[in-house]
């Protein structure tokens, strides 16, 4: 067991240490809640950061802090209550500087405010998912005119034709014999490479921007207040320059599948239109005022390369031998490709309808 009172000791906490217990179940990284003994010292959210996947740590935290500080400027000047709630706070850790991780020589830590009286989801019902739309557009409207330049915390996050390399690679070396068994999915996925492809070529080709995005907008990745209201979107450590289907792509994948990430059971797995339409429409409604009509164009697209891409990457963990996401089965990326690839022919079957409804909101 971690020393975590020694670990918290150097972030600039308010209140006595009570108890550190596990929170959420994030594939990445480790979190834990920290319950201080005073009832007016707020709680902490303490996370060991995943140092193998997150390598450059002090850009990591330097992005959150530029999206966090722009985002409660805003809130400020829209003289907006409560903005603890509505906005992460880091701390910065006690040595005069303004960083807000902590190395403890093997592990780098940092510290958050827990937000009180809010919780987050694992399915969402239309409501929820209009709320949702609303808010993720809201975040990368809110980001458009920030004056910090972002690197990208993991180089090539959502490029797909990098995924498709890595997948390629991964098939090649077959360093744990998995790739026979997996042939026929291989070449299901290879059949729509080229498609998928398409944001990186149209970025090429200077017709889509790049913009400040979430890029990991699962549904469990917002908090909810008592009424069911948005209060912010959290787990920003992937908040870099992307295109915007990452965000759009990334919710419907998680939110609008009636079955489970990782279900076992395909017949459960399917692209649940109603939760496309309310998500859309919320999200349409924070982000129509800076989207081009290419990108418009493209969210149906969106929907599709998310399912498609995270197919992709659990399908070379497999074969990798399971080096990334964490599992609790050895066959579990392998159940995971499954699902997400089950979601994708789902999507792919609900285009049109998709395509009709987004013109009928410029209508
Ligand atoms: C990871 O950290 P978590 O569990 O929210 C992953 C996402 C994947 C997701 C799949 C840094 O997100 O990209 O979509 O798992 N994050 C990273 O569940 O790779
Ligand atoms: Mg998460």
């Amino acid at each position: 067991m971690k020393d975590f009172k020694d670990i918290v000791s150097h972030f600039a906490t308010e209140g006595t240490i009570d108890t550190v217990k596990p929170l959420g179940n994030g594939l990445i990284n480790d979190t834990y809640i920290v319950r201080t003994a005073e009832p007016t010292a707020p709680d902490y959210v303490l996370q060991r950061i995943n140092h193998n996947i997150f390598t450059d740590v002090e850009t990591l935290q330097r992005n959150i802090q530029a999206v966090t500080a722009h985002i409660r400027r805003k809130l400020e000047a829209a003289g907006e209550d409560d903005i603890d709630r509505k906005v992460l706070r880091f701390l910065p850790v006690r040595d005069n500087t303004d960083r807000t991780y902590y190395f403890d020589g093997d592990s780098y830590w940092r510290m958050m405010v827990f937000i009180p009286r809010a919780h987050t989801l694992e399915a969402v019902n239309p409501e929820s998912s209009r709320f949702a739309g609303e808010a993720f557009g809201r975040f990368q409207a809110s980001l458009v005119d920030i004056p910090d330049t972002l690197k990208e915390s993991i180089p090539d996050f959502h490029n797909m034709e990098f995924r498709l390399k890595q997948l390629h690679d991964a098939v090649a070396a077959d360093p744990v014999g998995r790739v026979k068994e997996v042939q026929p999915l291989l070449d299901e996925l290879e059949s729509r490479a080229e498609e998928m492809c398409k944001a990186e070529r149209l970025h090429r080709e200077g017709k889509l921007p790049k913009r400040i995005c979430h890029c990991d907008t699962k549904v469990n990745n917002m908090m909810f207040d008592e009424d069911g209201r948005i209060l912010c979107v959290i787990d920003l450590d992937t908040v870099m320059p992307s295109f915007i289907f990452s965000d759009y792509g990334d919710f419907l994948r998680t939110g609008a599948n009636t079955g489970a990430e990782d279900d076992k059971d395909l017949n459960r797995v399917e692209f649940n239109m109603d939760i496309f339409r309310a998500f859309t429409e919320g999200y349409l409604s924070s982000a129509r005022g800076f989207l081009t009509p290419l990108e418009i164009e493209n969210l149906p697209y969106a929907a599709a390369l998310f399912p498609y891409m995270q197919a992709v990457r659990f399908l070379t963990d497999y074969i990798n031998g399971d080096t990334y996401y964490k599992i609790q089965y050895p066959d579990h990326n392998l159940v995971r490709t499954r699902a997400q690839f089950k979601l994708l022919q789902s999507v792919e079957a609900h285009t049109p309808e998709m395509r009709e409804f987004i013109a009928a909101q410029f209508a």
